[in-house]
């Protein structure tokens, strides 16, 4: 088809500005989306608004880049646009718009940002509502999301003194592959809702900092942008969405690793999406009150579900362990399972051959009171010891853990007890929705300097003496709810301040 594609007029484009016939214009392509605006997930008042004009800058955030083709009926793609004919969208910036773009002036430098929970903080305020909703909610009332963040205070170290730490060093591998530190950038969806540049962000100060990047199946990037970003040698992974067509997965995956990639890690704990309702709230107000009649939205879609449910209806609920060996006759590559939640199902990822598991509950954004990663590998490493004899960390059948991690303690909490590696997905998101690709390589620096620091306070001068022995972890499974605390006492209590605005 190419060469004989349709050159159309802005002016004719505009002409179609109605619920009777909607024409948009989606990187130079328009698109007849008049049958499909009942159906949009997103809602059909967000596509009028777009009516006849460019509809790029509000489409690329929140979608997938083959998000419109793959809805679409392929007759509905009507050609390419002229583009010195479309006039420009007037993009009106509202009061709490300007307010958000002020904020963002008065970031903090880089230097003043001290460690991972100061990005959550400015991130929140310079963030725009919708994508601080979607990438902070997790489900229900958000107890396992906190969860994985204490259990971590549950475990305590029993370091060891007197040895040399002069020289401490903190790389290790991860599937074979080298890494400077025992953590990778884990998969998390839609980057471009932070920044423009989205997942590309975390490709290059991976690259600059020699450490391992998951990229998402529902990257705002496309997957071969994300690949073609990397320098050569730099080793990226796989996160996989199964879809229901199970051609469009094998095409993927067959894909990605002719590209190159060194690891799929198939996502396991997300059948149907968790109900994050700060994410769903967001939504409901961007809804017109015309549309929504009686409490039931006129259209076709219920679409009050938030960001995250109205783009993953492909995902296939009915993936199950007979799937596994398909899985390895299309692909060659080391094959993960990301989300399992407990020994039993980790003794049969083991079984079937697979090459690891990530302990994990999707940052507490799936089922509520699933417990933390940090937990679950406990007893995984125990059970798998006592009916396979195995021992951890393990290059045959490698852990990881995920969800919580905010501190280099907290990696090598997971470390000492059998880990290899360990994912931290939401900081680096905050990292470069308030400060792009520098805010993401200042993450990594800050985890350097703990890693630094910490290996010499435990005395270990290498991940191999990072052992079980070194943490009280005795506590871990005992989910405590905490008594009335001495409010006296707290009081007196000068709370730590996280980093600042600058003076406007
Ligand atoms: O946690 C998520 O938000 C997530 O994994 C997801 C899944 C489908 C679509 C968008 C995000």
């Amino acid at each position: 088809m190419a060469g004989m594609e349709r050159v159309i007029s802005g002016k004719e484009v505009a002409e179609h500005n109605s619920r009777e016939s909607c024409w948009i214009i989606v990187h130079g392509k328009v698109y007849d989306v008049t049958e499909f605006l009942p159906e949009h997930p997103g809602g059909s008042k967000i596509i009028l608004k777009y009516a006849g004009k460019d509809a790029t800058a509000e489409y690329d955030p929140i979608h997938p880049p083959n998000a419109i083709r793959d809805n679409l009926p392929p007759e509905k793609y009507l050609g390419l646009v002229d583009p010195n004919t479309v006039a420009k969208v007037e993009v009106k910036i509202t009061e709490e718009e300007k307010a958000r773009q002020q904020r963002m002036a008065q970031r903090p430098p880089l230097s003043e940002i001290l460690n991972l929970h100061d990005f959550e903080a400015i991130a929140r305020l310079c963030m725009t509502e919708k994508a601080w909703a979607y990438y902070s909610s997790a489900a229900d009332d958000e107890i396992t999301n906190r969860e994985n963040h204490a259990a971590y205070h549950r475990i305590w170290f029993r370091p060891r003194v007197l040895r040399n730490v002069t020289h401490v060093d903190w790389s290790t591998k991860i599937l074979g592959h080298r890494t400077k530190m025992p953590i990778y950038i884990t998969a998390t969806a839609l980057g471009k809702l932070g920044h423009p540049d989205g997942e590309l962000n975390l490709t290059w100060a991976a690259a600059k900092h020699d450490v391992i990047q998951m990229i998402p199946t529902l990257a705002s990037c496309s997957f071969d942008e994300i690949v073609d970003a990397a320098v050569p040698g730099q080793v990226q992974f796989l996160q996989l969405y199964v879809n229901s067509d199970r051609a469009i997965t094998k095409k993927l995956v067959q894909h990605a690793e002719k590209r190159g990639i060194k690891g799929l890690f198939i996502t396991v704990d997300a059948p149907q999406l968790g109900r994050r309702e700060k994410d769903m709230r967001m939504k409901f107000t961007d809804e017109d009150p015309a549309e929504v009649t009686d409490n039931k939205v006129a259209d076709k879609v219920d679409r009050s579900q938030g960001a995250a449910r109205a783009i993953s209806s492909f995902i296939d609920t009915g993936l199950c362990w007979e799937d596994i060996p398909w899985f390895q006759s299309i692909t060659k590559m080391p094959l993960i399972l990301k989300g399992v939640q407990c020994w039993e199902d980790a003794l049969m990822a083991y079984d079937s051959g697979l090459a690891g598991v990530v302990l994990s509950n999707h940052g507490g954004r799936q089922l509520e009171f699933s417990r933390s990663g940090i937990e679950t590998l406990v007893e995984v490493v125990a059970k798998l010891k006592e009916k396979r004899g195995l021992t951890f960390p393990n290059e045959k059948f490698e852990l990881y853990v995920d969800g919580g991690v905010r501190r280099v303690t907290d990696v090598l909490k997971a470390i000492a007890l059998g880990a290899t590696a360990v994912g931290i997905g939401r900081p680096f998101l905050y990292a470069f929705s308030a400060y792009g690709q520098a805010g993401v390589e200042r993450a990594l620096e800050i985890l350097h300097d703990e890693f630094e620091m910490n290996m010499r306070l435990l005395g270990a001068r290498t991940l191999k003496e990072v052992v079980p022995e070194m943490v009280d972890a005795n506590c871990i499974h005992q989910h405590i709810v905490s008594v009335p605390s001495d409010r006296l006492y707290d009081s007196n209590y000068e709370t730590m301040p996280l980093a600042r605005l600058r003076e406007a």
